[in-house]
């Protein structure tokens, strides 16, 4: 089953940029950044408070990335809500079973390490959802 919300995911054009305008605007900390290739995006995560949970920020390394798609077609904006799974293939191997299509066969890698699968959005009341198993668990 699901854990908690690991994070919600917001598609930005700069990513400086909006690691500027969260910190100074609503006091938020960048606590990690990374680029994920396979996934051709720079990221960030901000943290909102000492225990509030983090805001990912996603932005394109290229024309082809899912995020540069997104930006096309929707302009920046929540694009992703991720939960924290225990065990992603089980998670995704369970809702397969309730009809739900997932996007990859095998979890893929996410941010730190993590393994991450996600349910298409059609599937979900519109909503891109991402599965997420932290490194390590
Ligand atoms: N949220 C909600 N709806 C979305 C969506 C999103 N993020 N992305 C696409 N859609 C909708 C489209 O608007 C479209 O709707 P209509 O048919 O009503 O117009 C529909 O889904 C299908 O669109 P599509 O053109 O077939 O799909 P795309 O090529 O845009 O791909 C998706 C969509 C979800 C398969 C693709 O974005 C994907 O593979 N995502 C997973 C990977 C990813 O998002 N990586 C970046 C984040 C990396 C990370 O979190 O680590």
């Amino acid at each position: 089953g699901l854990l908690r919300i690991d994070h919600v995911g917001i598609a930005v054009a700069d990513l400086d940029e909006a690691i500027d305008f969260y910190e100074r605007t609503f006091g938020m900390r960048c606590v990690h950044r990374e680029t994920n290739d396979e996934q051709q995006v720079r990221e960030a995560m901000l943290a909102v408070g000492p225990e509030g949970g983090v805001v990912q920020l996603l932005a394109p390394t290229g024309p082809g990335s899912a995020i540069a798609k997104f930006l096309d077609r929707s302009g920046p904006g929540v694009q992703q809500v991720a939960y924290t799974v225990r065990d992603v293939t089980a998670a995704a191997a369970a809702l397969r079973e309730r009809g739900l299509r997932l996007l990859y066969d095998e979890p893929r890698r996410g941010t730190g390490g993590s393994l991450i699968n996600f349910v298409h959005p059609k599937d979900a009341g519109g909503v891109l959802i991402e599965l997420v198993q932290p490194a390590g668990a």
